[in-house]
């Protein structure tokens, strides 16, 4: 049995306002086509399939189309689970009738102690969760009440879910995970996390690679980068597509997926590249630089993306910033400053903009971009937007 390991592809997801969609079509086509050359016997999707528990319309019909072309155009079975950005109960739809052409989709707890069986393999899907969940789900098992209440942390909860999971085991087959959880080589060892707002985890709350020992192989989502992987088989595949500008600032984070083949007596990984269709450049360099035709005619401009640090710059000099640096470049999903030469009487440091009040912290921030003061009706607008953003409160 050969399987191709994809996670994380967060449909519908933007990047500071710019819509990734056409991007994860294009990288979505790339994927099928390696699963067909590959001739593999199914497509696993280690959660996050969407970027949010609610998707937009646009994200729906999107998924909708990628699914179908994968399940009932090529035939090919998926085993899919929901991630943490996934609306478990939401994506639970129509699962039961789905499972008729091999398209498996586990999204709660409980569904994770009844493996797919194949011929040599038992898969276990086993979607995120958190301690509250499993509490609910060992309490509703008849767990002793103490006992429940005991289970804090992911890790205790884990190891309960896995410890139900190896009563499963058939000792005549290999045994395949899949999960969607930050996983590190091993307690002493954190890993650094591209994927979501906390950027390191550790400790207690971290999971390790050696609790998921007893699987012939793990396939992952959850952290967007395949090095983050524990090890050789306990594998992130990463994301198919770049999400933001620290994945862009890393170099040789080539994306892609891997076809694990099981059928013989070592499992083995292949990683195959997906090439983006539009990529995202960093740049960090001067005004001077930047403007200069002989140091931009070398880059991709009006095709990639670009996100671009402005170095030593200083902004009484200059106007419209966004704009000039659009009309030689194009798409500049990002623009930031590097030791940015202060305008006069701008006060725009970190230790002082606590002590201001949101409107003054809008004023300074107007004038230092512009060099001029809010006029009394822009003032007023912003006066009343904030004054609307209390009653929401
Ligand atoms: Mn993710």
């Amino acid at each position: 049995m050969k399987l191709l390991h994809t996670a994380d592809w967060h449909i519908g997801r933007t990047l500071n306002g710019y819509s990734l969609l056409d991007e994860q079509k294009q990288a979505f086509e790339q994927l099928l086509q390696i699963a067909k050359d590959e001739q593999v016997d199914g497509i696993v999707i280690a959660g996050d399939i969407y970027d949010r528990a609610i998707p937009s319309t646009n994200a729906v019909t999107t998924l909708d189309k990628m699914l179908q072309e994968i399940n009932l155009d090529d035939k090919l079975p998926i085993y899919a689970i929901s991630g943490n950005h996934d609306g478990a109960k939401r994506l639970n739809f129509g699962r039961q009738w789905m499972k008729q052409t091999d398209f498996h989709l586990n999204t709660l707890l409980q569904e994770a102690f009844t493996p797919i069986e194949t011929e040599d393999l038992q898969i276990f899907m086993l979607p995120f969760f958190d301690p509250m969940d499993a509490r609910v789900y060992y309490q509703q098992q008849g767990m002793d009440e103490d006992d429940v209440k005991n289970i804090h942390t992911i890790s205790q909860a884990m190891e309960l879910v896995l410890n139900d999971i190896y009563q499963l085991f058939d000792p005549n087959k290999k045994h395949l995970l899949i999960s969607h959880f930050a996983v590190s080589p091993s307690a002493d060892e954190e890993i650094e996390l591209t994927s979501e707002t906390t950027s390191k985890v550790g400790g207690l709350q971290t999971l390790t690679a050696d609790q998921f020992s007893q699987f012939d192989y793990v396939m992952l989502g959850h952290i967007h980068t395949r090095f983050a992987s524990p090890n050789e088989h306990v594998r992130y595949s990463g994301s198919p597509v770049k999400f933001n500008v620290k994945e862009a600032r890393l170099k040789n984070q080539g994306k892609g997926v891997d076809i694990v083949d099981f059928s013989g007596d070592e499992i083995t990984t292949e990683f195959k590249e997906i090439t983006p269709k539009t990529d995202l450049i960093v740049l960090e360099e001067d005004w001077a630089t930047l403007t200069d035709p002989n140091f931009y005619q070398t880059q991709p401009t009006h095709s990639d993306w670009f996100a671009i640090t402005v170095k030593d710059f200083d902004r009484s000099k200059h106007i419209n910033v966004r704009a000039k640096l659009q009309e030689i470049y194009g798409t500049v999903v990002e623009l930031d400053y590097e030791n940015l030469v202060q305008v006069a009487n701008a006060p725009a440091n970190a230790a002082n903009l606590s002590e201001l009040s949101p409107d003054n912290i809008v004023d300074q921030f107007f004038k230092s971009i512009t060099g001029k003061d809010l006029s009394h009706d822009q003032k007023e607008l912003v006066d009343n937007i904030f004054v609307d953003l209390g009653k929401e409160d």
